[in-house]
This record gives C-alpha cells, sequence and structure tokens, in this order.
C-alpha cells in the first residue's frame, strides 16, 4: 500500500494511526504542497490528501479522505478492529469522528498556523515554510478573527473530551476507536503551543498513548 501525504498534516496523521494500529505494511510518499493537486486530482477528483493507493488486485485503486480510508481500512483487515462490536456505540463513534474531523481539526488548523504565523515562528523561520504558512492562511482564511472562533470551538472540544477520557480510556466503549483515532491526530498540532501543551496535560497523555497504541512515531512537540 501506499499513502500519499503532507508529512506534517495532521489528517495525514489520521490515516497513519489506522494503518500503524492494523499492523498494515505501507510505504508514504510525501507530495509538495500545490504540486500535489497534478497527482491526485486524476486519482480522486479532490485535491486533498490523504491518499491511499492499496496496490492490491481486486482492491480500489484509491482512496481518499482519511474517513473513508479508516473505513477501506476495517473491510481490508478485520484484525485488530477498529468499528465497536455494538452498533449504537459505533454510531456514536462515527458522530464523534465526523465532528472531529470537520469542525474540531479544522479549529486546530486555524490555531496551529496563527501560531506558526506570530509566537511560533522561531520552529522554521526559513523563507519556504513562512510562505507555506502565509499560503495556507490565504486560503483557509485565516486571521485574528476565525482564530478566535476557533479557539472557541477547541474549548468544547477539551470539555467533551475530557468527560469521556476521565470516564474511561476510551472515548466510545471499551476499546480504541475512530473516534480516539481522530481526537489523537487532529489535535497534536497544538502540542507545538505551549499555552495548550501546559493547560491540557491529560490531552497530551492520551495522545501519546494512543500513538503508542498505533505504533506511531510521536508528533513534534510530545
Ligand atoms: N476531510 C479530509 C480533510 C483533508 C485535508 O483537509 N487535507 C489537507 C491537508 S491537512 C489538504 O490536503 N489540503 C490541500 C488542499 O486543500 O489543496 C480528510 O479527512 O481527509
Amino acid at each position: 500500500m501506499l499513502l500519499l501525504q503532507f508529512s506534517t498534516s495532521h489528517y495525514c496523521r489520521k490515516a497513519r494511526l489506522g494503518l500503524g494500529y492494523k499492523q498494515i505494511n505501507y510505504k508514504s510518499e510525501n507530495l509538495t504542497p500545490g504540486l500535489h493537486i497534478l497527482r491526485v486530482k486524476p486519482l480522486t477528483g479532490l485535491k486533498t490528501l490523504p491518499v491511499l493507493l492499496p496496490q492490491v488486485v481486486g482492491q480500489p485503486d484509491a482512496i481518499a479522505d482519511s474517513t473513508a480510508i479508516l473505513k477501506f481500512l476495517e473491510t481490508y483487515q478485520t484484525e485488530p478492529p477498529l468499528f465497536l462490536p455494538d452498533h449504537e456505540q459505533q454510531a456514536e463513534a462515527w458522530m464523534l469522528e465526523d465532528w472531529l474531523d470537520e469542525s474540531i481539526g479544522t479549529a486546530t488548523r486555524f490555531v496551529y498556523y496563527q501560531f506558526r504565523a506570530g509566537e511560533g515562528k522561531q520552529i522554521d523561520p526559513s523563507l519556504l515554510s513562512q510562505t507555506v504558512i502565509s499560503v495556507v492562511r490565504q486560503q483557509y482564511g485565516i486571521n485574528q478573527a476565525s482564530v478566535e472562533l476557533a479557539k472557541n470551538r477547541l474549548v468544547t472540544a477539551f470539555s467533551e473530551l475530557s468527560i469521556r477520557w476521565q470516564r474511561n480510556d476510551y472515548l466510545v466503549g471499551n476499546r480504541l476507536s475512530v473516534a480516539d483515532i481522530s481526537a489523537a491526530a487532529l489535535l497534536s498540532p497544538l502540542a507545538l503551543i505551549p499555552q495548550y501543551r501546559q493547560g491540557y496535560p491529560w490531552l497530551f497523555e492520551r495522545i501519546v498513548q494512543i500513538h503508542q497504541l498505533c505504533n506511531e512515531p510521536l508528533p513534534p512537540g510530545l
């Protein structure tokens, strides 16, 4: 299998956590932002990464979107299971997964790129890195006002996740699900921001544990 990715993307990290949890052998190919469209659009009709190329006879040629990739992995190899045996719990895990994907992963992106353009500039002050950050900020409309809204969404997320992760090791049910994988990947960029790192130690402890369960190297800052 081949994972087309941006090495630093938290959505690509989510796909890698799924692959690692299943202990599936795969290679990854890092694409260059902007140029990636030339490779990806003809394969999927979309312009986002991650994209998984199973390269297995009888399987689809390309799977776009981290959610679709997790679904594919479960049908491709059932053990260890990523889906919960209880139908209602699995439905709840998908609801959390979708919220984390569509709302919280985006909020993380806003807060992270704002940080990297300001206080966190010294992480990589190179012209290339700062140009990528500036393009991403323009592409998604990241500015002071939109970042404030994103920060509020993150506060809601922390309160929901803290209740669930303090009550149980897992967000839903009694084992790792698509919800835990999504939270661990999509909030991981915040580990580089001191205010979050210091304010929410329980979150980063759980992110570390989930990376270990999924045999995935820890994100920067952890
Ligand atoms: N919901 C999608 C989101 C993926 C996404 O936003 N990927 C970003 C990288 S973090 C991307 O490919 N952006 C490039 C672009 O939109 O041209 C998923 O889960 O795969």
